[in-house]
């Protein structure tokens, strides 16, 4: 009996250990200010264009982030998408972003386990809600829409995403595109986005996957090369 119980604690302080970061665990914010609301304009002469806005919720606890993205197409995904801790410089580089924002160190060896999201880099995106698929030949154009509790629109604290920027990555890890998340001035408390009404592009057909921590709605329309 001993024996058991001893392993077992062992085993439980190796897994905490490796996905808690230096800080600790990334906080819920409950308190964004109201009517807050980020874009962020991939640059138009990319593969990947659209754009990403990150608005307040209804009742100042998480996020509301909406991805609306084309150009995705080939064997280059599945893409990762994550907040990074510098914007984008003058010159456009995606290097110059540096790496996720994490402010409570946790770093990006061990992957996120999107079941305790808490655990994972605040700024991993497409760790805790999941990646953008591969397209396997046919072109894609993604509507994505999810509530995270960690990112946040208070300036002051290490999870504010204002005055950074989302990257988007291939397989490789490699940095596709950039851009930087602006303030823009909403008045009125943020509306719940109507994702299930989101229609894909005329023409196309429309796939829906779901079930990334229950939170996530995700709508690909698949255009014919
Ligand atoms: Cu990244």
């Amino acid at each position: 009996m001993q024996f058991k119980l001893l392993i077992a604690s062992v085993f439980f302080a190796a897994s905490a250990s490796a996905i808690t970061g230096k800080l600790g665990d990334a906080a819920i914010i409950t308190d964004n200010p109201v009517g807050a609301s980020y874009v962020a304009t991939f640059p138009s002469n990319g593969t990947i264009t659209g754009s990403a806005k990150f608005s307040t919720t209804g009742n100042g606890t998480g996020v509301e982030v909406s991805l609306d993205l084309k150009g995705f197409k080939g064997a280059t995904g599945p893409y990762a998408y994550h907040i990074h801790d510098q914007p984008v410089p003058a010159s456009g580089n995606c290097n110059g972003t540096l790496a996720h924002l994490d402010p409570y160190q946790r770093g990006q060896v061990d992957p996120c386990d999107p079941k305790y999201p808490a655990t994972c880099e605040v700024g991993d995106l497409a760790g805790k809600h999941g990646k953008i698929p591969s397209s396997n030949g046919t072109m894609l154009e993604v509507y994505l829409v999810f509530v995270d509790n960690y990112i946040s629109t208070k300036q002051g604290i290490g999870a504010y995403i204002g005055n950074r920027s989302i990257v988007i990555h291939n397989s490789a890890g490699g940095r596709i595109t950039c851009a930087n998340l602006t303030s823009i001035r909403v008045r009125s408390p943020a509306v719940p986005s109507p994702s299930g009404s989101i229609s894909p592009a005329s023409g196309a057909s429309a796939v829906t996957v779901s079930g990334f921590l229950g939170l996530t709605a995700f709508i690909i329309g698949a255009l014919a090369l």
